[in-house]
Order: structure tokens, then sequence, then C-alpha cells
């Protein structure tokens, strides 16, 4: 097989991209089990713009990376203080690094230290009106004061931050992290679980689910996020999610179906799953107009995503799609 992807799969969009800026090192996750090459070699591609991504994008068709700050990042941090400083460092170095001087190839998803739901919330204002920035990426629950503290975005304490991100007209990408240090139990003796291999999904599918059952998207009608890795397995469950949850909702009232608001208030990446039966469920569950292409750079290879979508089966319209229109549309870049 050849390295290049056909001409059909290039002037994509991808939207699960990642890098790192060096004050946000120490909140990085290391997968387990990774060798310490393997993770300098993810550690300069991280760090990098010119000298390995560019070529690889221009290598593999990919258009233009919306980019953002990497796993843990500033969800990791437990001082308020730190994580609002670190935000504004991280998302000032993607304007300047990326793209400023990059506007057609970079475009941003801020940072935002949740630690202080209204700092994010202006914090995301700030970057989305002054950096030109597409949306906001949050790395799962927030820190807070202590590493075993989580805090899901459900609470009603974050209805500032949903309330400017509405408002605002932009979308938040869901991305993993791995669970509390102090609810592992079942993973013990499996550290192999732990990251991106099953741990990562299941987290953040119990986390869209709170947002959904909490009524969050009755709240803010126009809200919309983004799940990578084809949905997390929640496309795959949701018939029966929403099944039960209809015989046991405890109390929880929503105006809609669950599965609604799958389908009214989620788009789907397929960073990092490169399978095109699961592609297909995707394109039936959640219709053509919400499923995009993204590869998870640089811990997926850039090359492998762009020969699988190069040869999977969409044509004309919903290749294009899913290549590249979807994400212009919802984050409201110029058609090409
Ligand atoms: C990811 O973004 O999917 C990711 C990380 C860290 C380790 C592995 C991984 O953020 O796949
Ligand atoms: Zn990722």
């Amino acid at each position: 097989m050849s390295d290049v992807p056909p001409a059909s799969s290039r002037s994509t969009i991808t939207l699960e991209e990642h890098f790192v800026v060096p004050s946000s090192l120490g909140t990085t996750f290391h997968p387990p089990g990774l060798s310490a090459e393997a993770w300098s070699n993810i550690e300069a591609k991280l760090l990098d713009v010119e000298e390995l991504r560019l070529p690889q994008m221009d290598a593999n068709g990919v258009d233009m990376q919306v980019v953002s700050l990497t796993a843990n990042g500033i969800q990791g941090e437990t001082d308020p203080r730190s994580a609002k400083d670190h935000a504004k460092a991280s998302n000032d170095w993607l304007a300047e690094k990326f793209v400023g001087p990059y506007p057609t190839r970079f475009a941003g998803f801020a940072a935002v230290a949740l630690q202080d739901p209204v700092a994010a919330a202006a914090e995301a204002e700030r970057t989305v009106t002054q950096l030109g920035f597409k949306g906001v990426l949050v790395n799962g629950y927030t820190n807070l004061g202590h590493e075993n503290h989580a805090e899901y975005l459900d609470l009603p304490k974050f209805h500032p931050f949903w309330e400017r991100i509405e408002s605002l007209g932009v979308p938040v990408y869901l991305h993993p992290r791995a669970p509390l240090p102090s609810q592992r139990k079942i993973y013990e003796g499996h550290d192999e679980l732990m990251g991106p291999m099953w741990a990562f999904g299941a987290e953040t599918a119990v986390h869209a689910l709170r947002l959904m059952t909490s009524g969050l998207f009755d709240r803010y009608p126009r809200l919309q996020m983004i799940l990578g890795h084809m949905g997390e397995g929640l496309v795959a469950m949701m018939a029966r999610t929403q099944r039960r949850f209809e015989y046991a909702p405890c109390g929880k009232e929503l105006k809609k179906p669950l599965g609604q608001y799958l389908r009214d208030h989620f788009y789907i990446t397929t960073s990092g799953n490169f399978h095109t039966p699961t592609l297909k469920n995707v394109i039936e569950e959640m219709g053509i107009d919400r499923v995009m292409f993204s590869v998870d750079y640089p811990y997926e290879s850039m090359s492998e995503g762009a020969r699988w979508f190069g040869g999977c089966p969409l044509e004309g319209e919903e290749r294009l799609k899913v290549g590249r229109a979807n994400a212009e549309r919802l984050l409201g870049i110029a058609p090409k």
C-alpha cells in the first residue's frame, strides 16, 4: 500500500490534535507502560510546530489542525490561581506559535481553568473574541484543592461557564482523562487498562451522561459538545441506556428521550479509532452531519489516520462533510 492517501481524502480538518506548552509539562498525563524513549518522542511532537507537524500535515492532506493543550492540562491543577495563569499562558502560546503565524493551517481550542467557573467563562470569551479560537477543550473532571477531588461539569456551579459558552456559540470538546486516583480499584493490577486503552473512554462516557441527565441541555438548548474516539462507546450503548433510564430515572426529569440529547448536542470524531464498521454505525446513529474526521496527533499516527480515511467507503458529499465541511460549519471556518 502506498504511503500517500488518495486525493479524495486530502484537504481535511482535524479536531483532536494536541500540543503542550512548557509550563504545563508537569500536568501532562503519561500513559502507563510507554518507554521513556516513546514518551520523549511524543513530548517532542507535542512541543513542535514546524519541524514535524507541518510536514506531516502536508504529506497527509491535513489542511488544518484544531489544536488543544494535551491532557490533563489545566484540569489537573489543584490551585485555582496557578490554573488560571497556566490557562492564559497556554492559550497565548497557542495563539503565538500556531494560529498567528499559520492562520490557514491551525485553529485553536482554548484551555480554561474551571477551578473558577467565572474566570473560565471570561477566558473562553477572551480566546474566542480576541484570539479567534473556535471553542474550548476540557480534559474531563476538574481537580480543586486536591488530586482526589473531582468536579464534573454538570454541577450547578458551572452554569456561568455554560451560559457564556452558549452565548459565544462555540462547541466544547470533552476530552478524556483517567479516573480519580482514589477510584481506580477496578483497574488494580491492570495498568494497561488505565489510559486510552479503556479507562479514558469509560470515564468520558459517564461524564457525558451526567451532562445529559442533569438537564444541562434543557437549560442551555444551543450547547454543542464534541466527543472523540467514535463517541467513547456511548453511540453503541445509547439505545439500552435510554431504555433503562426510562425504567428508573431516579427523579431526573428531561424534556427529550436521552438519545435525542446525543443526536442534538454532540458531534463525534474519529480520533484514534480508525475502524470502518464503527464509522458506519456512528454515521447511522448520529447522521452524516455530526461526524468529523480527526487523528489524535501525536498519540496516533497522522499517516495511518489519513490512509484509513482515504480508503473508507465515503464518497462525494459524505466524504466532504466528514473530512471538513461539518467542521467548517460547526467552527465557523470559511469553506475552501
Ligand atoms: C489522547 O489524547 O488521546 C491521549 C493522551 C495521553 C495519552 C494517550 C492518549 O492525552 O491517547
Ligand atoms: Zn486526545
